[in-house]
């Protein structure tokens, strides 16, 4: 088997991935991101590329049709809706998980051709306030650290970010870089006790949004004891006494922690030279994101602890290729390879190399405003690309509302059933990874290939070629004749090239030359470059800045909602969801709630919570965890109205946005908790794809076909007529089990002798082996064995999947630990969990530890 060199599709580690037809999926080891690691999801991609789900065919209104009349019909309207009202009227909403390639191409398009900067990107929710604070401190977008810099830094500060279940190789390199060197200290800020904290000497259990009076009481102490960089402020930075000013006017109560926490972290920050500052959604998704970001860029600055090697801020970026996005300016801010919409001298130069007839003069609509304009009336035709806003945007129910106001929608997409194609006019199947080719730049601005190993399935065509087709019939076909992916790249060189004499951070020389099909992981502007390590800034006056920043009023609501992600899912699912390994680990939607609130609540384990704000309501399973602090709940945002009818936590988030960047506030946010009185609660397994209308029902793929967690509090006149309808086998033999005293009945639904599915209802939370469950469908199991609902005796339960690899339960580590495995190694010679990606590797520790809880449901 010859394996294929590309780069994974899913977080901005991006880790070099050795690829064949036949499913194999191996680490590269030659790849400086990763040395040959893989996580759990990239090591089961391939159980991702299947054409299950796939949309393989234009769609026009529901309807399968060709290709040629899709794109007319989408250049019509778009035409038509510029011509009638305007450059203005239209809009792209793109993606940091596109291509740098496609990404390019969808840029020019809009603000060179179509001559407005109505692209945005879902990169607005992920790191427009690094962006934003980054260009107020420097002058430019620079991200200036390397992966390097983590193993070499003496102390990593982690703010606001789950890097053991969101960058888990890079987790992996710096638990791989402590265990050679024990001195090097990990700090972890974020509200809650994750993944990531196992690894941390000092967990700063900061109170939501006090990371702001964190960073300024650390810049008072350190300008307070003389821990500051004079000569370098002096030579470098401008700003510093009024940013000292302000910084000493936070309240060290705003960050809700002990004194001897603060004085413990103020005193490890001062006396270690080497400090990276790794910060992510913690900071971003905040209303005083850029802010934060500030507070944390000042204390780098102010000390001098930038631009060596172990040094410096580290904004590290969620999507495959949002840095790749930021490169060719595809944020409605920007426009492209690193130049200002503002400047009018960009603007001509950026004309003049595309030869366009037009170029925006100003800047587009941020995301949350492009939705709003959708509601407004005022966007006539929207095209999404790669990327799921009805799911992901905060208050998600009203955009999708406003999508579908829209006269004219288009969606690019892999995957047919999304909950944003949906509400689309027009679906255009995209090439997926595997099957298409173009480059990503990863966190540390490497720019790495990904390369086609698979046959594009059905009409499917890369995202560039879809973009550069509907340009073409727009009438830009000159512009837009590329061949292949390689004309684009060298074009974005080019054009790089060509402004070479505009001082800039973005230099990509490096590539001027380049073999596209050979091009090996490299980064911009020179590999081993170091940015700022001359002192040099991008401010006109070469210095950088110091912002002053103030802690903004800090409310205290009953119950404040964050938001995040699991270990094993990516998004909206419409990938990962594809694997029952991945599936296993957390099945559910749930909410973390603390012992006490739920006591306060009335909440036990199983409770279905109801968690709610003016905008809407989610329903989600209670995982009792004393996690996080009394009076927050957590959500992971992966839930969809396809996998789960009420489990889309945005239905309840709220459009509030930072001021300076645009990004929304999607980790806290009032909302109110109740107990989800349910009549009855349910599991179903199945062979075939079930689409129950329960009010809670949530949808998995299991190892025999589907299972289902239900709840609802009106309960059915007929159960066997409920069974039938749930599992959609309306005609199937049935076997029904009820114990009137504990109120249980259990289903068995035959065809030919096979037990096609199994319902289990009861008044309470249902407790049951359901791997024992799974195990039976589609097997000729006796009805009556297959309703006992365990295992049989020889074979006991292993409990929810721990270990995503090998499909370790929770049960059987406990038994091994129980057994006298008291380390990961231990449990790892003795299970397997965790010998393989080493993604679970922290889980593991805190089962040791006792630190862990169990799903409520198990
Ligand atoms: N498994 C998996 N990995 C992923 C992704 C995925 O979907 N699944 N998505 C990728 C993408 S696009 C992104 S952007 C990254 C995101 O990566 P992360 O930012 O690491 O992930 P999140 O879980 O969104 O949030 C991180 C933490 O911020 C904490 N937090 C909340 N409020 C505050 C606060 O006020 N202050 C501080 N200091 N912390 C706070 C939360 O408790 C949470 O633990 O992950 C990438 N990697
Ligand atoms: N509450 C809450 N909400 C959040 C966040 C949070 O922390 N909390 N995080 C936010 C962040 S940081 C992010 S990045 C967003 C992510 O949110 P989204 O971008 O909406 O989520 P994805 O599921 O990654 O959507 C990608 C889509 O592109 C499709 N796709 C995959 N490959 C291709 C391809 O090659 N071409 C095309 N055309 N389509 C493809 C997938 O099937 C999928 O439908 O969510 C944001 N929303
Ligand atoms: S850490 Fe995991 S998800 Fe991220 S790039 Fe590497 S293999 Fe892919
Ligand atoms: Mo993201």
């Amino acid at each position: 088997m010859t394996l294929t060199r590309t780069t994974c599709p899913y977080c901005g580690v991006g880790c070099g991935v050795l690829a064949g037809a036949d499913g194999t999926i191996k680490g590269d080891p030659a790849h400086p991101a990763n040395f040959g690691r893989l996580c759990s999801k990239g090591a089961a991609l391939g159980e991702t590329t299947d054409l299950d789900g796939r949309l393989l065919r234009p769609m026009v209104n529901g309807k399968t049709t060709d290709w040629d009349s899709a794109l007319d019909l989408v250049a019509a309207k778009f035409s038509a809706a510029i011509a009638e009202y305007g450059p203005e009227s239209v809009a792209f909403y793109a993606s940091g998980q596109l291509l740098t390639e496609d990404y390019y191409v969808a840029n020019k398009l809009m603000k060179g051709f179509i001559g407005a900067a109505n692209i945005d990107t879902n990169s607005r929710l992920c790191m427009a306030s690094s962006v934003a604070g980054h260009k107020r401190a420097f002058g430019t977008d620079t991200v200036p650290g390397t992966y390097e810099d983590l193993e070499q830094a003496d102390l990593i500060v982690l703010v606001g970010s789950n890097l053991a279940w969101c960058h888990p190789v890079l987790y992996q390199r710096i638990a791989a870089a402590k265990e050679s060197r024990p001195d090097l200290q990990v700090v972890n800020v974020d509200p809650r006790r994750t993944a990531t904290t196992d690894l941390a000497d000092l967990h700063l259990q900061i109170a939501p949004d006090g990371d702001i009076a964190l960073f300024n009481g650390l810049l008072a102490h350190l300008a307070n004891t003389g821990a500051l960089d004079a000569s370098f402020t002096a030579a470098h930075v401008n700003g510093m006494a009024e940013t000292i000013a302000a910084a000493r006017l936070s309240d060290p109560a705003d960050t809700g922690l002990p004194q001897e926490d603060l004085t413990r972290f103020f005193d490890l920050f001062a006396r270690t030279d080497k400090v990276v500052t790794v910060y992510s959604q913690g900071v971003n998704q905040s209303s005083c994101g850029t802010d934060k970001v500030n507070a944390i860029l000042n204390c780098h600055l102010a000390t001098g602890r930038i631009g060596r090697a172990g040094c410096g801020p580290f904004s590290v970026t969620g999507q495959p290729n949002a840095m790749g996005g930021r490169e060719v300016g595809g944020l409605a801010n920007m426009l492209a390879n690193h130049l200002e919409i503002e400047n009018a001298d960009h603007r001509a130069a950026v004309q003049d190399f595309w030869d366009s007839p037009t170029i925006c003069t100003k800047s587009g609509l941020k995301a949350v405003d492009l939705f709003q304009a959708c509601a407004d009336g005022k966007i006539k035709a929207l095209w999404v690309m790669s990327t799921n806003p009805a799911v992901s945007l905060p208050d998600a129910d009203s955009v999708a509302e406003a999508i579908a106001r829209v006269p004219f929608v288009v969606t690019s997409d892999i995957i047919e059933k999304t909950d944003t194609n949906a509400i689309a006019d027009v679906l255009l199947p995209a090439a997926g990874w595997g099957e298409k080719d173009g480059t990503v730049t990863n966190s540390e601005r490497r720019i790495s290939r990904q390369r086609a190993f698979l046959k594009t399935p059905g009409d499917a065509r890369p995202d560039w070629r879809i973009i550069s087709d509907v340009a073409a019939r727009m009438g830009f076909g000159n512009a837009f004749a590329y061949q292949s992916p390689a004309d684009i790249f060298a074009e974005y060189v080019a054009l790089d090239t060509a402004l070479s004499a505009t001082p800039r951070d973005l230099d990509l020389s490096i590539f001027a030359d380049v073999d596209y099909a050979e091009m090996i992981p490299t980064q911009w502007p020179r590999n081993a470059h170091r940015f700022f390590a001359d002192g040099q800034f991008y401010h006109p006056d070469g210095k950088a800045r110091m912002i002053a920043v103030t802690s903004p009023q800090l409310s205290k609501p009953r119950f404040a909602l964050n938001t995040g992600r699991n270990r094993d899912q990516w998004h909206t699912m419409t990938r990962t969801g594809k694997s029952q390994r991945l599936s296993a680990h957390l099945a559910e939607p749930y909410v973390e709630i603390h012992p006490a609130d739920a006591i306060a609540l009335g909440a036990g384990a199983g409770t279905i919570i109801r968690v709610e704000s003016p905008n809407g309501s989610a329903l989600l399973r209670a995982f009792i965890t004393d996690r996080g602090p009394r009076g927050q709940l957590f959500a992971p945002m992966h839930w969809t109205r396809q996998r789960a009818k009420r489990g889309t936590i945005n239905s309840v988030t709220s459009a509030v946005v930072d001021p300076v960047s645009g990004q929304p506030a999607l980790k806290s946010g009032a909302v109110t908790a109740q107990v989800y009185r349910a009549a009855w609660y349910g599991f179903l397994a199945c062979r075939h794809q079930p689409l129950p209308q329960t009010p809670y029902a949530a949808v998995a793929p299991t190892a025999t076909g589907w299972q289902v967690e239900l709840a609802a509090r009106k309960t059915p006149a007929d159960w066997e007529a409920e069974a039938k309808t749930l599992a959609g086998l309306p005609s199937a033999e049935t076997s029904i089990q009820t114990d009137l005293a504990s109120g249980t009945t259990r289903i068995a639904l035959i065809q030919g002798g096979v037990i096609e599915a199994l319902l289990f209802v009861a008044p309470r939370p249902v407790v049951l082996a359901r791997n024992a469950i799974i195990s039976v469908i589609g097997t000729q199991t006796p009805p009556l064995a297959a309703l006992a609902g365990r295992n049989a005796a020889n074979r006991p339960d292993p409990g929810a999947t721990v270990c995503a690899c090998f499909n370790v339960g929770r049960n059987t580590l406990m038994t091994a630990i129980a057994a006298g495995a008291n380390s990961v190694a231990a449990l790892g010679g003795a299970t397997c969990a965790g010998t393989n990606c080493g993604s679970c590797k922290p889980e593991l520790k805190s089962l040791i530890t006792g630190a862990s809880m169990p799903m409520a449901a198990e």
